[in-house]
């Protein structure tokens, strides 16, 4: 047969780092599923209004999402709730639920009730949804091999399909199994697969003439039918679309994801990334959108991809240093090694109010806790499984009598380990930190309050006798929760009104 002398790039080292779902494979397969315009379709498919009519969120006088009609019509996120009335006249607006001083859980309200003195935003719904998305997908996924997914923010989550598209190759391609017993570095047999179907919209690098798909196109073919399935799930189930990038990194397929939005998923084969990055300004790039992306157009007087290629590493070193020239130099080349970790990172959570006008007395704080302590432990539930509930084992209350960013005062306790974590003994404890704070000096008028709960610890849920259950470190771990030391609470999740958590 004419391909029988030419041999795949890849050796069966390369096919079992695969199955280990090794970030060194050279074969990896990883996508980031990102919702199409999230807020907004969260809020138009709970309201059942079509698709099509043109949808934005609003939060206070912003917009914070638009979908993609609306934004056919001009519209783009950060525009005025006015502006946006008169460019596009039909736009259907629903501002975000607010917690309200006096009432015990968050609702959606009339917007003309809704004021930034007496409401915080509740960003619960999204979270929610998030979470459910989040579960579908990991149903339509085998068990095993165990699944790798890294939830990246409320409406994106990165996926290491490597192990199961190592079971599917080896299924598929029997021929396979009849290398194991060569030596590692041996070079694989070539796949013979002129013609794949693509699952996806775009796809650079499939159409090179005279090439022949390797091991790595296949495995990125696999990664791109599963993930066109997943999309499909969630539109069945949550009538949600999403896009999705498919590729041999983290940071490729999260370009990719942005490259073909709405609702169209892109596979970056290798011997595409060079035309796929070459269209992007690499201040795109994953780590080179802040500082160190300024610093490099500076340098280089440039911001497309294309030019930096240009310049060779040891430049790349001297100008950058040696570490991040090296890393910059090698990510504007499409390769990148960071992990999908599958691990949640949360060491506390911050719940805060900015009182315009400022309040007076405890009596007015106290109506705030009760609301901070009933967004805190919404939170907490999500964190939990069905098993296990998470429970916090540190209070801390910070009282800034001239807003956040002027003099701080604050309390911390510890929360008994023994009773069931509640709403009513939470309240209890803010109070009485409070109630010290107020003691000690003169405490009115106060711009802003926070409350904060860390230390996480994790209990089976049906238990009455916790305390003896708490986990080990290692299970803890294992659970995707680190013990918070006084290093870590510094890397707080916060949340007021930046909608931006977990
Ligand atoms: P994004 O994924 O950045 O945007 P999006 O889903 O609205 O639109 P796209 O189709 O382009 O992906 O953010 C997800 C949600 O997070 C978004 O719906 C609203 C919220 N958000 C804010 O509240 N403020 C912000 O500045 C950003 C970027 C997002
Ligand atoms: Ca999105
Ligand atoms: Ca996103």
């Amino acid at each position: 047969m004419e391909d029988d002398h030419i041999t795949s790039h890849f050796t069966r080292r390369d096919l079992s780092l695969l199955a280990q779902s090794s970030p060194k494979s050279a074969l990896r397969v990883i996508t980031l599923i990102d919702y199409d315009c999230f807020y907004a379709q969260c809020e138009s498919v709970r309201l059942g209004i079509s698709s099509d009519v043109p949808l934005g969120v609003q939060q206070w006088e912003a917009i914070i999402a638009l979908n993609y009609p609306a934004r056919a019509n001009g519209l783009a996120r950060g525009i005025s709730v006015e502006e946006a009335r008169v460019k596009c006249p039909n736009l259907i607006l629903q501002h975000v639920p607010t917690w309200r001083e006096g009432c015990a859980s968050w609702a959606y309200r009339p917007v003309s009730t809704i004021m930034p003195g007496t409401d915080k935003a509740a960003l619960g719904p999204y979270r929610l949804e998030s979470r459910k998305g989040l579960e579908l997908i990991k149903s339509t996924l085998p068990h095993s091999p165990p699944q790798k997914i890294e939830k990246a923010s409320v409406d994106e989550m990165y996926l290491d399909l490597s192990a199961q598209v190592h079971s599917i190759l080896l299924q598929r391609y029997p021929a396979l199994l009849d290398v194991e017993s060569s030596s590692k570095d041996e070079m694989l047999p070539l796949p013979r697969t002129s013609v794949l179907n693509w699952h996806a919209d775009a796809v650079f690098g499939a159409d090179a003439e005279d090439d022949h798909f390797d091991w790595d196109d296949i495995a990125l073919n696999i990664g791109s039918e599963i993930v066109d399935n997943i999309r499909r799930e969630i539109f069945k189930h949550m009538r949600y679309t999403c896009s999705a990038g498919i590729a041999r990194n983290k940071m490729l397929a999260k370009l990719a994801s942005g490259y073909n939005k709405p609702n169209h998923q892109t596979v970056i084969l290798r011997r595409g990334t060079r035309e796929f990055l070459s269209t992007h300004k690499f201040t795109k790039i994953r780590g080179l959108g802040g500082l160190l992306g300024t610093q490099i157009s500076e340098k280089f007087n440039t911001k497309m991809v294309s030019e930096l290629l240009a310049i060779p590493l040891s430049q790349m070193k001297e100008e950058m240093g040696l570490e991040v020239g090296a890393w910059v130099f090698n990510v504007i080349r499409g390769e990148e090694q960071s992990e999908v970790n599958p691990r949640m990172h949360v060491q506390s959570m911050l719940s805060a109010k900015t009182f315009v006008p400022k309040i007076v007395s405890i009596d007015q704080a106290a109506k705030w806790l009760r609301i901070f302590v009933a967004d805190l432990l919404g939170r907490l539930d999500e964190l939990g499984s069905e098993n296990h509930r998470i429970s916090p084992t540190i209070i801390t209350l910070n009282h800034h009598i001239e807003g956040r960013f002027g003099p701080t005062r604050s309390k911390q306790t510890s929360v008994p380990s023994s009773t069931l974590i509640t709403e009513k003994m939470l309240f209890n404890l803010a109070l009485g930190l409070l109630t010290q704070i107020v003691a000690e000096e003169k405490s009115w008028p106060c711009r802003s309050i926070s409350l904060r709960i860390a230390g996480f610890q994790s209990a089976p849920k049906s238990n009455t006798l916790i305390s003896s259950y708490f986990m080990t470190n290692d299970q803890f771990t294992s659970l995707g929760l680190s013990k918070t030391s006084k290093e870590d609470s510094r890397k707080q999740q916060t949340v007021e009104s930046l909608p931006r958590v977990y």
